[in-house]
């Protein structure tokens, strides 16, 4: 059953939780570090005030082992608004996730811990959206001018700081032993967080990007770091071993042929630049008969070990995330999605960093739909990553 926020927690009902029934090894003396303590119920309601997935917020920051850097930004974006306040709304509804996980069990217990939003960047990211309007407006009208070019100048400079911002915080996190993620915004936030784990890693690691959009564009509306163009960004400017993309069904023709010109030989761990699977073909191959776990397996193939998974919430069917910025019919289910997590944990495979955003705030007075299945997917995405760097078991 879900929990309710809001509610007062039963604190000190029971004592601190024990690995259950799971058929594994009792495992819970690795995980307990003292981040829960004996008053800590992972079945009660979670409090209103409480910390992601309702889980407490005394110490987490220094004991947690999974950290969240949320970037409530999105200047570039073209179409639908509201993803800059989704650090906020995936926190609210993270506190209905049940911490027990059918797959990854108790992997709570390392503990997942989100930075507070950072109230200086939300003001700036909120003033430079509406210049990126009034810019827009000129564009429309006509020419570039002397006063759009400026507008234009000013929103690159200030992507080029958060990059620099988001870079700084998660290499000190990176450096303090902790496996850092990233909760957007929009989709050009995570390229500080993607150069710091490319330093940490000395460069060895790829990239499974998950997506509607092949976001290959080299810059998009003269804006260098585009939420459309963070995969080529990051193609040209880090460069890591490989870009594996999966659900792909809206793209122009200059990223078409720079998927093209970058494809390696598909299996040739090395060469393989950039693989796009395009949604279609996952498609016809589904409908001809194959297993989409079958699919998926080959498909991871071409990442190296260390794998780190952009995850814009638009490459899942858009019923799933209807209000998010650049909807595409066709998409990935919930269960796809997270079955390609559980599948990079078959292969052997490590997740050593991670993104999760396009997610959007709900409408004034509507469900937080979005934002549920947002918290949803991230707790997936936390939980197989502590599996998969052998912090946590997995039960199935
Ligand atoms: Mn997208």
């Amino acid at each position: 059953m879900a929990k309710e926020s809001g509610s007062k927690p039963k604190t000190g009902s029971k004592s601190a939780p024990k690995s259950k029934a799971s058929g594994i090894q009792d495992d819970s003396n690795a995980l307990d570090d003292g981040y829960f303590n004996e008053e800590f119920d992972p079945d009660a309601p979670a409090f209103s005030e409480s910390g992601l997935f309702g889980l407490p917020h005394d110490d987490a920051a220094e004991k947690a082992k999974i950290h969240l850097i949320p970037v409530p930004w999105e200047v570039t974006t073209s179409y639908g608004k509201g993803t800059g306040n989704g650090p906020a709304a995936i926190l609210r509804a993270s506190r209905q996730v049940d911490l027990f996980d059918l797959e990854t069990g108790d992997a709570w217990k390392v503990g997942f811990y989100m930075d507070p939003v950072s109230s200086v960047w939300k003001k700036r990211g909120r003033t430079l959206k509406e210049k990126a309007q009034e810019r827009l407006e000129f564009l429309e009208a006509g020419e570039e001018s002397a006063s759009s070019e400026g507008l234009r100048a000013e929103i690159n400079a200030a992507s080029d700081e958060l990059n620099a911002w988001v870079e700084e915080q998660a290499t000190a996190k990176l450096k303090a032993g902790k496996i850092v993620g990233l909760v957007g915004g929009d989709h050009s936030t995570p390229f500080g967080l993607i150069q710091a784990i490319s330093q940490h890693l000395k460069g060895d690691f790829g990239i499974l990007h998950i997506d509607a959009h092949a976001d290959l564009r080299d810059a998009y509306q003269g804006y260098t770091h585009s939420h459309a163009s963070i995969m080529n960004n990051v193609i040209e400017k880090i460069k890591p071993r490989c870009l594996v993309q999966i659900g792909i069904r809206d793209f122009c023709r200059e990223e078409f042929e720079m998927s093209e010109k970058h494809r390696g030989r598909s299996g040739d761990i090395g060469s393989a630049r950039i693989v796009t699977h395009y949604d279609r073909s996952i498609k016809k191959r589904l409908n001809a008969g194959e297993s989409f776990d079958a699919i998926i397996k080959e498909i991871i193939k071409d990442l190296p070990k260390n794998v780190y998974v952009s995850f814009d919430i638009d490459g899942l069917d858009p019923a799933l995330c209807p209000n998010t910025g650049t909807p595409v019919p066709g998409g990935l289910s919930f269960d796809q999605a997270s079955g390609i997590f559980s599948a990079l944990a078959d292969s052997g495979k490590k997740i050593v960093g991670f993104d999760l955003n396009e997610v959007s705030e709900p409408e004034p007075g509507g469900a937080e739909w979005d934002a549920n299945v947002g918290a949803r997917m991230l707790f997936k995405l936390c939980g197989w990553t502590a599996v998969t760097n052998g912090l946590a078991e997995r039960r199935v």
